[in-house]
C-alpha cells in the first residue's frame, strides 16, 4: 500500500507523522471518508466540498486548491491499483510546539490513504442492525459544530463503545434538547405511512453525503415524499421502517432500538428497495469521478 503524505507516496511502514503534529496532540484537523466503486470515486465533488468547508470553519488553509486535491485522491486510488476502495483524507494543523497556539503550526499535514474496503457482511443488510440510544448527547453546535468533520471524534467513539458493550451495532445520539440527531458514524431515517423522515442539519448533525444521496433516490427513484423533521425516540419505536446511512454502511436497516423491535423485526421493504437503488447508482457513471480515465475538474 502506498500512502500520500505532503507531496510523496510512502510505503505503509514509512507512512509516519511527527508526534508534534497538532492532529495527534489536539485532534486539530479535519478529514473525509470516501469510497470508490468500480474505479469511480463516489460523490467526490461533494466530499471535497465538505472537506474544504470543514477546514474553513476551523481556520485551516488546505495547502492546495480543491482541483489538485481532487486529482490527488484519484492518484492515490490509481497508484494502489484499486477499483473498490476506502479513502481517508486527513488535513491536520501540522507540526507545532506543545502549546495550543495554531500560529506555531506553519504547514498543515495532508494525508491520503486509499485502502481495500472492509465491507459490512451481506448478512448485516439482510438481518438489520441493533442500536441503542447513547447516554451521551451529540456535541452541541455552539461547542464544536457536528457539521464540521473534525479529527475530534471522541463523542462518536464513546457512543459507539457504549453500543458495542450493549452488544449493539450503532448508537443513536440525541441533541442537547433531546431530539434525535444521528448515529456515531451514520445518519438516521425512519419511514411511516410510506413517507421518509430524517432530522434537518440544524438539529446538529453531519450532513452526510450518503444521507443526501438516499434522500434524492427516495424521491426520484422510489417516488417517495421525503421530509426533514425534528423528532424524539418514540417516533422511531413506532416507525414502519428505520435505516441508517453512511459511507461505510451505505444504507442498512435497523431492527432493534433500546430493546424495542421495529415493526416485524426485519429490515423493511422500502429500505430494501432503497438499498438496491443505491447500489445501482453507486455503479453508474453519474455517481462520481472516474479514476482510470482523465479526470475533468
Ligand atoms: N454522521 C457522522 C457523525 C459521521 O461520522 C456520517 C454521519 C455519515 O456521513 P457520510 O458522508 O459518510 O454519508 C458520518 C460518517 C466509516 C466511517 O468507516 C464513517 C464516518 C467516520 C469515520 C469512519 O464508516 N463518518
Amino acid at each position: 500500500m502506498k500512502i500520500w503524505i505532503d507531496g510523496h507516496f510512502y510505503d505503509k511502514a514509512d507512512a509516519k507523522v511527527s508526534v508534534f503534529d497538532h492532529g495527534l496532540l489536539y485532534g486539530d484537523g479535519v478529514f473525509e471518508g470516501i469510497r470508490a466503486y468500480n474505479g469511480r470515486v463516489f460523490q467526490l465533488k461533494e466530499h471535497i466540498d465538505r472537506l474544504y468547508a470543514s477546514a474553513k470553519a476551523v481556520l485551516l488553509n488546505i495547502p492546495m486548491p480543491p482541483a489538485e486535491m481532487t486529482r490527488l485522491v484519484c492518484d492515490a486510488v490509481r497508484v494502489n491499483d484499486l477499483k473498490d476502495a476506502y479513502i481517508r483524507v486527513v488535513v491536520s494543523r501540522g507540526v507545532g510546539d506543545l502549546g495550543l497556539d495554531m500560529r506555531k503550526c506553519k504547514v498543515p499535514t495532508v494525508i491520503i490513504i486509499a485502502d481495500k474496503i472492509q465491507l459490512y457482511p451481506e448478512e448485516a443488510y439482510k438481518r438489520g442492525l441493533k442500536v441503542i440510544v447513547s447516554h451521551l448527547r451529540r456535541i452541541a453546535p455552539d461547542t464544536l459544530s457536528p457539521s464540521i468533520k473534525s479529527l475530534n471524534y471522541l463523542n462518536n467513539i464513546l457512543a459507539r463503545a457504549e453500543a458495542s458493550r450493549a452488544d449493539c451495532d450503532e448508537a443513536i445520539l440525541l441533541n442537547r434538547e433531546g431530539y434525535v440527531a444521528e448515529c456515531s458514524g451514520d445518519n438516521i431515517f425512519f419511514i411511516r405511512d410510506g413517507k421518509v423522515y430524517t432530522p434537518p442539519v440544524h438539529v446538529g448533525i453531519l450532513e452526510g453525503v450518503t444521507r443526501n444521496v438516499a434522500m434524492k433516490l427516495a424521491k426520484e427513484k422510489l417516488g417517495l415524499e421525503v421530509h426533514e423533521l425534528i423528532f424524539t425516540v418514540p417516533e422511531l419505536y413506532r416507525a414502519d421502517e428505520v435505516f441508517v446511512t453512511g459511507t461505510g454502511a451505505e444504507i442498512i436497516g435497523v431492527v432493534l432500538i433500546n430493546g424495542r423491535v421495529v415493526a416485524d423485526g426485519k429490515p423493511g421493504p422500502l429500505t430494501a428497495k432503497l438499498i438496491r437503488a443505491f447500489r445501482e447508482y453507486a455503479k453508474s457513471a453519474e455517481s462520481g469521478a472516474p479514476v482510470y480515465e482523465p479526470v475533468k475538474v
